[in-house]
């Protein structure tokens, strides 16, 4: 059910979308309650623009809306800091895809929860991908995916991950809004969400694990 805030990203109303968030901050909302009514506007955004209402141009100007409220809830994000393993991350959004406001935020949450996180950006290589695995040695692997086109780069790097040897020495990660469970079998990856708390919660629990078998 959408509610205000999610209905004036919807509708493209800025200044009023903002003056919400800052409201939900300042009355000590629930910041992800906030994030999910954002990502809500988001996807009525995403249906209009599927629909023929919407072109590019709202697109992009859903998308600054949406990265100006992320920035307001950011330091609240950075603040829910819990007592957690440490692990590495490396993020990428794969080569095609150029969506990054859901990768930026699972960044913040994973930072917040003291993970270090090794953002590669958008229209990653996959050959990028594993050069940077080798280099970082990370205990995750996390692809951000929104467009449909990305999912065969995304298996792309999991099999040259494979080949390199990697495979059984991390955890890999899918999400974003077009991810299902059949994407992540495709994929070859070991867990998939369109929620980025969840994706949190499960590699402190992967690392959670690991700890505890060392
Ligand atoms: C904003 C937006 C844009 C912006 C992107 C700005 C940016 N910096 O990211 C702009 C305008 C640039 C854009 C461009 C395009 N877009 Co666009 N875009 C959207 C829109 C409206 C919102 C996406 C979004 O940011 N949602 C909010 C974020 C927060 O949600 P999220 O990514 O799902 O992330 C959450 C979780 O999934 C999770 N998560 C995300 N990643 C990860 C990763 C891990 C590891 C984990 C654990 C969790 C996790 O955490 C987040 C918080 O919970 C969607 C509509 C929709 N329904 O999603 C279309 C949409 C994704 N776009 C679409 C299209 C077609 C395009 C274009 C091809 C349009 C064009 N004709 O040029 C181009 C793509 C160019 C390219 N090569 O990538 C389609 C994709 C269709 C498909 N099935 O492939 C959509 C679905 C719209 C539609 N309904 O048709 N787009």
């Amino acid at each position: 059910m959408p509610d205000t805030l999610s209905t004036a990203i919807a509708e493209l109303k800025h200044e009023e979308a903002i003056a919400m968030v800052t409201a939900r901050i300042g009355r000590g909302d629930d910041v992800f309650a906030i994030l999910a009514a954002c990502r809500d506007g988001m996807t009525l955004v995403g249906e209009r623009f599927q629909r023929g209402d919407y072109y590019l141009s709202e697109l992009l100007l859903a998308a600054e809306i949406f990265k100006q409220a992320a920035a307001a809830l950011e330091p609240l994000l950075a603040r829910a800091r819990f007592p957690a393993p440490v692990g590495r991350v490396v993020l990428a959004t794969m080569r095609g895809d150029i969506h990054d406001l859901g990768k930026n935020i699972v960044a913040t949450l994973l930072r917040a929860h003291a993970f270090d996180v090794h953002d590669l950006g958008v229209n990653v290589e996959p050959a990028t991908l594993v050069a940077a695995v080798e280099e970082v040695q990370p205990d995750f692997v996390g692809f951000s995916a929104l467009l449909t086109t990305a999912f065969d780069s995304m298996k792309a790097a999991a099999d040259l991950l494979r080949e390199a040897g990697w495979r059984n020495r991390l955890t890999l990660l899918i999400g974003g809004g077009v991810t299902t469970p059949q994407v992540k079998e495709y994929v070859g990856a070991d867990f998939q969400t369109v929620d980025a708390t969840a994706g949190v919660d499960y590699c402190m629990a992967v690392q959670k694990e690991r700890q505890r078998g060392r």
